[in-house]
């Protein structure tokens, strides 16, 4: 009984807290995810305004500083040190691309975790939207995916574009600057469909007359080969990665207003809906 009260509580708190943001504020406010530093995993939440980590009930509050608005992170060992760096796309108030990418490291000072700046870069020129950190060769670097809108030499067209980074000695590198998948893309996640260690590249397409297809790639030394993708739909807005039952799967929002989800998994060359058990 007392489980319920308390749940109840929480429930409570969290949709006053959802309602007191403004809209802009909760399309940030993130979903915990592991942060792994100093030998162990934490819950890492960011509320919108203030990162927390949270390890056995107790929450560190990390005062997140203020003069950076966040577009858009993720979380990873960039650097192979055993501690997950935090990467901040930043981004001018209102705008719709970011700024500048700022790398913390989270750093205990008297048993409190604190962020150190470890690397910044104005990414501004190539109009940042998306950063995610993956695995899509398996050499054990941490690669960084970072979505961007920009023409390039062969293309000169404005349009979203995969790029592809390390980080090396302290800085970004180069790895893979795509000027295109197979066709116009709105968004981007990393799905490891079979637990190989290695992330597949899965890209929300739009075709040229408007409806939306999901597509999973996989890398192949210079670039992106295609091994499925789903059916056609009318509309989808966005696509993240999911677990279930220690499998990983793509959650596709396909209508906003009553938050339609759908999951796809990837059987036999195809991304398929996932029929509950
Ligand atoms: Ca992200
Ligand atoms: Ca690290
Ligand atoms: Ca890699
Ligand atoms: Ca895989």
């Amino acid at each position: 009984m007392k489980v319920i009260w308390v749940g109840l509580f929480f429930l409570i708190v969290f949709f006053m807290l959802a309602f007191l943001m403004s809209p802009e504020d909760v399309s940030t406010i993130s979903e915990s995810q592991r942060i792994h530093i100093s030998g162990k995993d934490y819950l890492f939440t960011y509320d919108g305004s203030d990162i927390l980590i949270n390890r056995d009930g107790i929450i560190n509050r990390v005062n997140f500083p203020e003069e950076i608005h966040i577009l858009d992170f993720d979380i990873g060992d960039i650097d192979d040190d055993q501690v997950d760096e935090i990467l901040v796309l930043s981004k001018e108030v209102g705008s719709k691309y970011g700024k500048a990418l700022i790398i913390f490291k989270p750093i205990f000072i008297d048993e409190k975790i604190s962020l150190d700046i470890m690397y910044t870069n104005d990414l501004s020129e190539i109009k940042p939207w998306k950063i995610e950190v993956c695995e899509v060769d398996g050499d054990g670097d941490k690669d960084i995916f970072i979505g961007v809108y920009k023409s390039t030499l062969y293309y000169p067209g404005m349009e979203n574009r995969p790029f592809f980074f390390n980080f090396q000695d302290g800085k970004l590198v180069k790895k893979w600057t795509g000027s295109k998948v197979r066709q116009a893309f709105t968004d981007a996640c990393f799905v490891d469909f079979n637990g190989d260690g290695i992330d597949e590249f899965v890209v929300l397409e739009e075709k040229d007359n408007g409806e939306k297809v999901i597509t999973a790639y996989y890398w192949f030394g210079f670039g992106f080969i295609m091994i499925g993708e789903s059916k056609t739909y009318e509309k989808i807005e966005s696509i993240m990665v999911t677990t279930i039952e220690e499998k990983e799967y793509i959650r596709a929002v396909i209508e906003k207003q009553n938050s339609k989800k759908i999951i796809l998994q990837l059987t036999d060359n195809a991304l398929i809906e996932r029929r509950k058990p």
